[in-house]
Parts: C-alpha cells; sequence; structure tokens
C-alpha cells in the first residue's frame, strides 16, 4: 500500500503538530501505538471505570467493561496494524487528533488506510470518553465487511 502521506500532500508539511507537548498528549498516543496489540487486556489500564467509546457512526459503550468488549468484538474482525498521527492538539484535557487508521479487515484480508478524527478525553491520567469520527462506509466497501445491523 503506498503512504496516505504521499497520496495527500496537505497530510506531508513539515510541522510539529503529532509531537506530544503534554502527559494526556502522550498518553493518548500511547494508547494509539498499543491498540494493534488487539489485546483489549492489555488496554484495559487506559480507561477510567465509567469510560465511555464511540465510533461515531455506530452506538457508544459506556463503563470500561462495556468499551473493553467493543475493542475484543472489533479485534475479532480487524486488526489495528499502525495508527498514524497527522496532527495533534489538546485542552483541558481533550485530545484532538487527525489520523490515518490502518485497518486491515481479517475475514477478506483487505488493508484499508482509513482517515479518522478524534476526540480523546484525559482525567488524572485515564481516557475517560473517546470519540472517533470516519466515514463508516468508505471503510465497509474498502474491506467488504459490513459492520451496521
Ligand atoms: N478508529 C478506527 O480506526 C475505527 C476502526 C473501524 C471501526 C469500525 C466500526
Amino acid at each position: 500500500m503506498s503512504s496516505y502521506r504521499d497520496a495527500h500532500p496537505w497530510a506531508n508539511e513539515k510541522t510539529e503538530a503529532a509531537a506530544a507537548v503534554s502527559d494526556d498528549e502522550r498518553l493518548v498516543l500511547a494508547f494509539f501505538a498499543d491498540l494493534s496489540s488487539g489485546d483489549p487486556e492489555k488496554l484495559a489500564p487506559y480507561f477510567a471505570p465509567d469510560a465511555m467509546y464511540q465510533n461515531m457512526p455506530l452506538p457508544p459503550a459506556h463503563g470500561a467493561e462495556a468499551v473493553l468488549a467493543t475493542l475484543g468484538a472489533l479485534f475479532s474482525v480487524m486488526s489495528m496494524d499502525s495508527i498514524e498521527t497527522l496532527y495533534l492538539a489538546s485542552r483541558d484535557g481533550f485530545v484532538f487528533t487527525e489520523r490515518v487508521d490502518y485497518l486491515t479487515a481479517l475475514p477478506t484480508g483487505k488493508s484499508f488506510a482509513l482517515p479518522v478524527t478524534g476526540v480523546t478525553r484525559v482525567v488524572d491520567g485515564k481516557i475517560t470518553a473517546w470519540r472517533d469520527y470516519f466515514d463508516l462506509r468508505e471503510f465497509e466497501e474498502a474491506v467488504d465487511l459490513p459492520l451496521r445491523q
């Protein structure tokens, strides 16, 4: 697969805007790196007990147990191969990322570079909310994997 940055010159600017400058931002980048483990147990320490997670085209999960169950269900049908954060900013614990998530649908073996914008809320070193915005249909068509009921 050719690099998303190569195909999108706007993503290729020379900038420091993807470099973490706070503990909250460092935590979010570490969390995104650990997503490629595909292991909800490894991800559990990142979340506060009352955390929520929503892929915005789909219903939310509330509570760490439900968040980890949702991630486990996703990992059973796709691997999150890597996440490239293009731009990053935060204020008062809200960490905003513009990213490319590199995914592979396990049933089809098809890989896809998914443009994503995310909002991750960090309180006292734990993620309390994670919302990702992306085009679900673009993803479903690219990997031949319908996720909506
Ligand atoms: N953040 C992401 O990369 C989303 C992965 C796809 C989820 C499909 C419901």
